[in-house]
């Protein structure tokens, strides 16, 4: 999300240095926690079969069905025994300094508000629903926590050598918007997927996209949408095959990247392990779903 112009670099009043905020669970009104409700039941009613065991797993450890929108007091020590992550609440989001800081320090900023009644299916600033729901659950998986670690350790380092927006897409093709391969079929991980009803059909069962094998300086080259349905998706084969390849020093990538062009979000390489060969429909006819 660097793609966003952060116009406060200081905390807004009433945030913490670390511009965290208290998540004042007691002052959510009814409708917040019925819109919280109603998006859980919508997303049970879509991913089993469709988001990967991890996900589903961390859904269940973490109990975020007990009734409008989670208490962090409570989720926390659930989550800290599993990974020692715990959850923090920011006013949306956060300078990418702060934001790397609470990774590599395994806290996951998340925004305090909930999306409106009438913005259900799309908004653009990360809710409690897109943050806790789409992104908590898979912070109880080990080797998905520790990647997760390393991207906060790794980011202020990007950021130094100008290559943040190289790192932004690792991000964006994992973390938001990544699928995995099971014995099974094609599995949802990203939260930005598992979040949203609609691109969670899409994702994997859409004949558009095109779905391709991950490797990592080729996601690193790769242009995206941040407004609509993902044209690419990357298909990685474990959780802990995307540690493995990312726990390691990015240094000798990103001066084999500094000589390379960006990739469009439309191409096919033929270096590149095919899944699916998208037919583009849905972004030829102008998307936005
Ligand atoms: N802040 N709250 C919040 N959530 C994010 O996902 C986020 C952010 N600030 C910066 C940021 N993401 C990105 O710039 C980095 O991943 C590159
Ligand atoms: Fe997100």
């Amino acid at each position: 999300m660097s793609d966003f112009e952060h116009v406060f670099q200081e905390p807004p009043p009433g945030a913490a240095a670390d511009w965290t905020i208290p998540q004042d669970w007691e002052a959510y009104t009814a409708v917040e926690h019925q819109t919280w409700d109603t998006l859980y039941a919508r997303q049970m009613t879509i991913l089993p079969g469709r988001a990967a065991d991890a996900f589903m797993n961390g859904l269940k450890a973490l109990d975020l069905n007990t009734g409008g929108i989670p208490d962090f007091s409570v989720m926390n020590p659930k989550l800290q025994a599993l990974t020692g992550w715990t959850v923090v609440c920011v006013p949306g989001l956060v300078p990418d300094a702060v934001f790397f800081d609470h990774l590599a320090n395994k806290r996951f900023p998340s925004g305090q508000f909930i999306r409106k009644p009438d913005q259900l299916d799309y908004l653009q600033e990360p809710d409690i629903f897109h943050d806790v729901f789409g992104h908590v659950p898979m912070l109880t998986d080990p080797d998905f926590a520790a990647y997760m670690q390393a991207y906060g350790q790794g980011g202020q380092r990007a950021a130094s050598l100008g290559m943040l927006a190289h790192l932004a897409r690792l991000y964006w093709y994992t973390v938001e918007f990544g699928l995995m391969e099971t014995a099974k079929g094609l599995r949802i991980y990203g939260a930005g997927i598992v979040s949203s009803a609609t691109e969670s059909v899409f994702a994997v069962e859409d004949p558009s996209p095109n779905r391709i094998g991950f490797d990592l300086e080729r996601v690193m080259r790769t242009l995206y949408r941040i407004d609509d349905f993902q044209q690419v998706y990357f298909v990685i084969p474990s959780i802990e095959a995307l540690k493995d390849e990312t726990l390691k020093d990015f240094a000798p990538v990103y001066e084999r990247l500094k000589g390379t062009t960006d990739i469009a979000i439309d191409a096919v390489l033929p270096t590149d392990r095919v899944f699916t060969r998208g037919t583009q429909a849905y972004a030829a006819r102008g998307g936005r779903f």
